[in-house]
């Protein structure tokens, strides 16, 4: 060990487990370090008993805390900083505003489950195995919460999990591998009750809230950041539960939104809760997904965006604790959603597809006075670069497993340079959300393609076609792009090692098969399972 930083230890003896953990972990830092010390020692060292009399380590300003905020199902839409005058969002707005909005963020698999594995380990949903909802994500996949807890972070988890697999409910998810590197929890496994949420700490006593959901798992974060030890970073996610259907408010923010008063955007049709045509036997989504609002009209637009109301508001009471608790200057506020929802454009429903209202979410980087702010890039970000990019702003090296790119330097405002392309996936069918195959797509600045494994499905022209009215698919004029497309999309399919083989066009998501008698894996453990189940 450096002598310089055996004197640093004897002095601040306290302190000895971080100079350890930063000499092991982040030798870059140390070399920048080693050089101060070598210039003026005696500075530093009056440096450091300043900072450790203010009870603070020597390098806690090399590593901001992360605060990841993400509502379930939240359509990049429906946020004032994205353009939309009607829906009230004036905390998010300011995290845009005094950060790094990203303006074309996306959900490589917009579904709930593959979404928020992709997110935490960096890897596509074939990597991670996360390809339906309700498998569980392996407990020997990586994950930030495991990198970040190895970094010395005291890590955190409130809201909705969902990477546990099984029974939904109750939905308790005991300490350990299962966890993925979160220590403190509160936290359920997936429910939509949104109204009188339950929760599980450490032990497998349920605890029920009569809040709105929002409002009871911001009361645990602020839990978690006021009982925040001065001297460690953190990594807090929290993922609240609505604006996910069924579509509602407390009463105060469903006032705010007169449905009568609702312009739905272009694409729009009324009557989504209906089922889609060749499907009638099928029971309606909207008839068992609606319990609050009618289905298929302007009144869901309405509750929606009073959800959203209901959770900028909690938004700012977290930024304004961060404020209260002086860790806003070194906590990067990240503000994204899992997936998006149709909530009737182009007349259908949810998401699993790769139309911006199912696919396109908030992008959100905001750390005032470290990180740029009233920077809004087009660059491209998925969520699959959200854990490399958090690691390169923490100055962390990236495991090779990760797929994602490391956005940091668009983030600190070097560059607005990032991937050429996302890559969008959907791997199992999907009747009653219109799914009718699995399908893949590619998001270009300007354009999105996707289609099904035997044929091309849509193509548009964001750039001239917001609304994406246009699909430019089957039209002799644009074959020479869509076969462009369609080759870069094969590309891109290779580079992140996926193939249509991964699909499975069993109907393993309906009915809840998947996940209402059993715990599994993968789908193949699934019909195995089911095969082996006398009169299935
Ligand atoms: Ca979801």
């Amino acid at each position: 060990m450096p002598q310089e930083m055996e004197q640093l230890m004897m002095t601040f003896p306290e302190h000895q487990t971080d100079f350890v953990r930063v000499i092991r972990t982040k030798p870059f830092l140390i070399r920048r370090r080693m050089i101060s010390v070598k210039m003026n020692r005696f500075v530093m060292v009056l440096a450091g008993l300043a900072i450790f009399l203010s009870g603070r380590t020597l390098f806690s300003a090399d590593r901001p805390n992360i605060l990841l905020i993400m509502p379930d199902q939240m359509r990049a839409s429906a946020m004032g900083c994205d353009g939309n005058p009607q829906v009230k969002t004036p905390h998010i707005d300011q995290l845009a505003a005094r950060g790094v909005h990203f303006r074309n963020t996306y959900a490589n698999v917009p579904v709930c489950c593959s979404a928020r594995a992709i997110l935490l380990t960096g890897t596509h949903a074939h990597v991670n195995g996360m390809i339906a909802n309700d498998l569980r994500l392996r407990e020997e996949e990586t994950t930030l919460a495991e990198l970040l807890a190895a970094e010395g972070y005291r890590t955190g988890f409130v809201g909705k999990w969902h990477l546990d697999g099984g029974p939904r409910m109750p939905g308790f998810v005991p300490p350990g591998p299962r966890r993925q590197g979160f220590a403190f929890w509160a936290a359920y496994e997936c429910h939509h009750q949104h109204f009188s949420p339950t929760y599980f700490r450490d032990t497998p006593d349920m605890i029920r809230i009569q809040k709105f959901e929002p409002e009871a798992s911001c009361d645990f974060a602020l839990e978690f950041l006021r009982t925040q030890p001065k001297d460690h970073p953190f990594f807090l996610a929290v993922q609240l539960g609505p604006p996910h259907n069924p579509y509602g408010a407390p009463a105060k923010y469903m006032q705010q939104y007169p449905p009568e008063r609702i312009v739905p955007p272009k694409n729009w049709q009324p009557g989504s809760g209906l089922p889609a045509r060749g499907q009638a036997k099928k029971k309606p989504a909207g008839a068992i997904l609606n319990r609050n609002v009618p289905a298929g009209g302007v009144e869901e637009i309405a509750a929606y965006y009073a959800a959203i109301t209901a959770i900028d508001d909690q938004v700012g009471r977290l930024v304004q604790t961060l404020k209260d608790l002086n860790l806003e200057q070194e906590t990067i506020v990240v503000f994204t959603s899992d997936h998006g929802d149709m909530l009737g454009s182009h007349g259908l429903r949810l998401k699993r597809k790769p139309y911006d209202e199912s696919a396109r979410v908030p992008g959100i980087f905001c750390c005032p006075g470290q990180l740029p702010s009233g920077r809004a890039v087009s660059t491209l970000l998925s969520h699959v670069d959200l854990a490399p990019t958090l690691l390169g702003l923490l100055g962390l090296s990236i495991p090779k497993k990760m797929q994602g790119d490391n956005l940091a330097a668009v983030v600190r405002g070097e560059t607005e340079q990032g991937p050429e392309a996302v890559l969008l996936q959907q791997f199992v069918t999907y009747l009653p959300d219109n799914v009718p195959a699995p399908w893949r797509g590619i998001v270009t600045q300007r354009y999105t393609y996707a289609r099904f494994e035997n044929a091309p499905w849509l193509l548009f022209d964001r750039r001239n076609d917001p609304d994406e009215l246009h699909n430019l698919v089957a039209d002799p004029m644009f074959e020479t792009l869509r076969l462009e497309l369609d080759q870069q999309l094969a590309a891109l399919m290779k580079k992140n090692g996926d193939s249509w083989s991964f699909n499975n066009s069993e109907f393993t998501e309906e009915g809840g098969g998947l996940y209402k008698t059993g715990t599994f894996y993968r789908i193949e453990d699934y019909l195995n399972w089911k095969k082996s189940q006398p009169g299935r």
